[in-house]
């Protein structure tokens, strides 16, 4: 401090020193500017992908939804430390029983693959604070620990860049476990509450890892999540957003590391007026109804109704449940990032394996029908959705026409060609022109229940009447 500060601080006391830009508070951070053809290059990737796998897994597998005989109340699993008030020394025990020896990176990323996703999310510090990966940033980690004692992260985007998959993480900015924290059994116990005075040294733990996750598994997308405490601010925002951007350029940020979840309806949650809207919206355990027009969004679903494994979950929904899921965040323009929750050994459950394998069934036929498609050309149709591509639209038939007459109202464009996507020769079908649009001739009975694809080839770009 300058042997001038108590005379100024009595000037700026008493006023008579303009607060000169030295001394004014520093200016709100703003956004780094990117040119849209380069956001549209950054971002080229996850647009094709359209399909990711999300993992939840952490301590909270071990009691995997039970403490103390009892289940905690219908829900996520990786909450059991709040949900059922665990005091932190309590729940650090659970680091004891950390030791997935049945944990395969190569065996998940397989799985993933044959599932059809192009990317892989996997939660690298949830709310409770505890990091799976190597980190210099603390001890409250799967390698100082646990008697596992190995990164899990490092291994898993290895795996990830060998078989073709892109590597994320997900990071969590509520942190039941640092010390600038509250939590629980604390007096004033507050899963949202920050100790003020100690909030710059819980940023700059943030970044450290933040950089580390960057430096050892050079992940392409971070999923920030637990952003709604009110310590945590836009401002805040911006200035990790551009330190990230800053270290890695191509890096993709979710719009949870701002406040645009705060209040707003899922629908909305990509669309604020804030300054921070991330680049890309993240819509969870619903699909907005008519997408998110004009900014990318990925819907986020639990395979049942728990994020983090839970051994009471048996609320499975079905395969087809799940393609038409896909289909229908496709079908809007968005991505399906669809979790699994892994036990405490380090297994994908069987159930969760069994769907992902269905699933993958369906996109060996019909990816193309998915990966770099855009959203639907028509505002609704009857019997199901539609993506497409340039010259083509893909029309997903749930609802099978019985009498083979496949009714495409409204389009106007001259069709080229038209033929079921699981025909390989691609056997031309009938259309002829309706009186509101085009009809499709088609099979007695679909090609497949979930979804069948009929692809139409199509002159100039769609023409659909309002
Ligand atoms: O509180 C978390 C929850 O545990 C889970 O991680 C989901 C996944 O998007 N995000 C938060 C709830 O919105």
């Amino acid at each position: 401090m300058s042997h001038y500060a108590p005379f100024l601080r009595l000037l700026i006391v008493f006023g008579l020193l303009p607060l000169a830009p030295a001394f004014q508070a520093t200016a709100a951070e703003t956004l780094l500017p990117e040119p849209p053809q380069e956001r549209n290059a950054r971002m080229a990737w996850w647009r094709d992908a359209r399909f990711g796998m999300f993992i939840h897994w952490g301590l909270y597998a071990v009691p995997a939804g039970q403490w103390n005989g009892k289940f905690i109340p219908p829900g996520n699993g990786e909450w059991i430390m709040n949900t059922a008030n665990i005091p932190a020394k309590e729940y650090e025990l659970l680091t004891k029983k950390f030791n997935p020896v049945k944990y395969d990176p190569a065996a998940w990323v397989c799985l993933a693959k044959a599932a059809g996703a192009k990317y892989l999310v996997i939660t690298s510090k949830h709310h409770d604070g505890f990091s799976l990966f190597d980190t210099k940033a603390g001890d409250y980690n799967v390698v100082q620990a646990t008697p596992y004692g190995k990164d899990i992260l490092k291994p898993l985007a290895d795996e990830c860049r060998k078989q073709g998959l892109k590597f994320c993480t997900y990071y969590s900015i509520m942190d039941w476990h640092h010390p600038a924290q509250f939590r629980p059994n604390d007096k004033t116990y507050n899963p949202t509450e920050i100790h003020p005075e100690r909030k710059a040294e819980y940023v700059a733990f943030m970044k450290q890892q933040l950089k580390e996750l960057l430096d050892n598994t050079d992940t392409e997308v971070l999923w920030f999540d637990g952003e709604w405490p009110k310590w945590w601010t836009e401002e805040d925002a911006v200035g990790i957003y551009n330190y990230l951007r800053k270290l890695k350029p191509s890096l993709i940020i979710n719009n949870r590391l701002g406040k645009a979840r705060d209040g707003v309806r899922m629908e909305e949650h990509a669309k604020t007026d804030r300054q921070y809207t991330g680049d890309f919206g993240t819509p969870e355990q619903g699909i907005p109804a008519t997408g998110l027009p004009g900014v990318d969004w990925e819907s986020c679903m639990t395979m049942n109704d728990s994020w983090g494994f839970r051994k009471d979950d048996h609320h499975w929904k079905s395969v087809a449940t799940l393609v038409r899921q896909l289909i229908d965040c496709a079908s809007k323009g968005g991505n399906y990032l669809l979790n699994v929750g892994p036990t405490a050994a380090g297994e994908i459950p069987k159930e969760s394996a069994e769907r992902l394998e269905g699933v993958g069934k369906w996109m060996r036929v019909n990816g193309e029908a998915i990966y770099g498609t855009t959203a639907s050309p028509f505002k609704k149709l009857p019997w199901g959705r539609c993506t497409q591509k340039p010259g083509k639209l893909y029309l997903h038939v749930f609802d099978w026409p019985p009498n083979g007459e496949l009714h495409v109202p409204g389009l106007k464009n001259r069709i080229e060609n038209a033929y079921l996507q699981v025909c390989p020769q691609k056997r031309p079908l009938t259309t002829s022109p309706s009186k509101d649009g085009v009809v499709v001739k088609v099979p007695s009975q679909p090609p497949d229940k979930i979804a069948s694809v009929v692809v139409l080839e199509i002159q100039g770009p769609a023409n659909v009447a309002p």
